[in-house]
């Protein structure tokens, strides 16, 4: 059984997100998808919220589950037995922080990184750039799915009030 982990914050989870989360899930038997929770960082969604939203949007992929994770990914991936990181790249300027962290996480545990390319339609598409956007009015609603957009339309009118 070949199992994978997909890492991030997914603070919104992007179409970017769905689209690495898909082809992983085509290319591994069983996808967990990790949605980091560490506590030190201020997100725009609570960690319930952001597995909630991965849940919604995984639904539809039979091979894959997502968990919440806080510490290390390479201690999570022991306890389940994963020992593939597939990580999405975007561009050079991704390649720099991702290989430090692949040779890392090598170096900690048993688990190689695959990169997937990002497809050419995500190649700009960043959370916190959504993020950005849709504070100053902007329309992301092609970047995300249409209920993340939804609860991200309501969450920066809260902020805004
Ligand atoms: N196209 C393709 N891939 C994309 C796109 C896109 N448009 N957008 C994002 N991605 C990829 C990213 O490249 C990344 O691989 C993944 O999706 C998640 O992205 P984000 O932005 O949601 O999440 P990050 O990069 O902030 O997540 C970082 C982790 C939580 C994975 C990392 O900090 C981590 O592993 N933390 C745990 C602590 C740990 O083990 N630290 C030691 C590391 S060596």
């Amino acid at each position: 059984m070949r199992r994978a982990v997909c890492p991030g914050s997914f603070d919104p989870v992007t179409n970017g997100h769905i689209d690495i989360v898909s082809r992983a899930s085509f290319l591994f038997d069983e996808v967990v998808v990790a949605v980091g929770v560490n506590k030190s960082k201020s997100r725009l969604f609570s960690a319930e919220e952001r597995i909630d939203m991965l849940r919604r949007v995984c639904a539809d992929f039979p091979n894959v589950t997502v968990d919440g994770f806080s510490g290390l990914l390479t201690t999570f991936c022991q306890e389940r037995d994963i020992h593939a990181i597939v990580k999405g790249l975007r561009a050079v300027s991704d390649f720099d922080y991702e290989l430090q962290m692949a040779q890392m996480n090598s170096s900690l545990a048993e688990i190689e990184t695959v990169f997937v390319p990002t497809s050419p339609e995500y190649s700009f598409l960043a959370s916190s750039l959504v993020k950005e956007v849709a504070t100053f009015g902007g329309d992301v609603s092609g970047l995300v799915p249409g209920f993340v957009h939804e609860l991200l339309e309501d969450r920066l009118a809260v902020r805004r009030s």
